[in-house]
């Protein structure tokens, strides 16, 4: 068993209904899925991880060596404790860009590229709403229109620029530690040769195998929430390693912060049976991210309901 990998070409064609159900499946028993033959052309992709390693080579590299997670690795190996691992920090660089960031100034190219980038990705993020939305039986539309607050915001779109070092002790630092996602869809570009990924399924850890030029996809708590668990925001996690710079790019597609969020109804269903999620202002929800990332979202869902 593996992470569905998906060839989203075939949606043009006598493949579509197949294709549309292998998507809903695995958003249904995954929430993870990698895509292939997604139209965004490779010559962007190479330019983008050209880019984004060398922004790492002349602005961060560096810096990484006086990080916290540098600094508590050294105490724990210096304190000569065995067994002991950090659970409290990630071995990981990370920068976030948005439309409006003050940008890198290192490499010349790396505005312009990743604000094409950024462009072709929100494109494939409604792309993919859309086809959730085919799946689940809501209108066309009807994730964008919730996530702007009915028309008053942006959605919004963020992408975090992310590089996994070579760690000297990946038995005692992760890369990146259990979560889900808070947002709504995340379109993830992530290294091609330097795994360390994994999604868990039926409580088991499985890899999102590296695969040249392929984007991942994977959902969100929003969509959790608005499909009344019939999608599920996996948890995920990444290895550190000791060989290795891993990169990885991920995209958010999230509700505007005053974007009201619940589960929706859907065409044909009528009432909502049971909503298994409360209604919810979706900054509330960033807010209780921010302290319980890392602990269990059903926790998050019961301290936000405005209900
Ligand atoms: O780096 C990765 O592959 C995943 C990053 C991730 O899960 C996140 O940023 O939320
Ligand atoms: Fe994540």
């Amino acid at each position: 068993m593996a992470v569905p990998v998906i060839d989203l070409s075939k949606l043009q064609g006598s493949e579509r209904a197949a294709t549309m159900a292998e998507i809903g499946s695995a958003c249904e028993e995954w929430g993870f899925f990698q895509l292939v033959n997604h139209d965004i052309p490779l010559d962007l992709l190479d330019r983008v991880k050209k880019v984004c390693s060398e922004c790492y080579k002349m602005e961060r590299e560096e810096g990484f060596k006086d990080s916290k997670a540098v600094q508590l690795l050294n105490d724990l190996i210096d304190s000569g404790e065995a067994c002991k691992t950090l659970d409290d920090v990630d071995w990981e660089d990370v920068f976030i860009l948005q439309d409006d960031n003050q940008w890198p100034s290192n490499p010349l190219q790396f505005k312009e590229t990743m604000k094409e980038y950024r462009l072709e990705l929100k494109k494939l993020a409604e792309k993919m709403l859309n086809i959730l939305e085919d799946n689940l039986g809501l209108s066309q539309g009807y994730i964008k229109q919730t996530f702007s607050g009915n028309g008053s915001h942006n959605p919004f779109f963020g992408t975090k620029v992310s590089h996994y070092p070579p760690c000297p002790r990946p038995d005692r630092v992760g890369g990146l530690r259990n979560h889900t996602d808070a947002g709504g869809l995340i379109l993830l570009f992530q290294d091609d040769k330097v795994g360390g990924l994994q999604v868990l399924k039926n409580g088991q850890w499985f890899d999102v195998q590296p695969l040249a030029n392929t984007i991942v996809i994977n959902i969100g708590d929003q969509i959790e929430v608005i499909s009344n668990g019939r999608y599920k925001s996996a948890l995920h996690r990444v290895l550190a390693s000791a060989n290795g710079n891993r990169r990885s790019i991920a995209s958010f597609y999230n509700p505007a912060l005053e974007a009201v969020i619940e589960p929706a109804v859907m065409s044909g269903g009528g009432k909502i049976e049971k909503a298994g999620y409360p209604r919810f202002v979706f900054g509330d929800y960033m807010e209780v991210y921010a302290k319980q990332k890392f602990m269990d979202k059903e926790q998050r869902f019961q301290s936000v309901g405005i209900n």
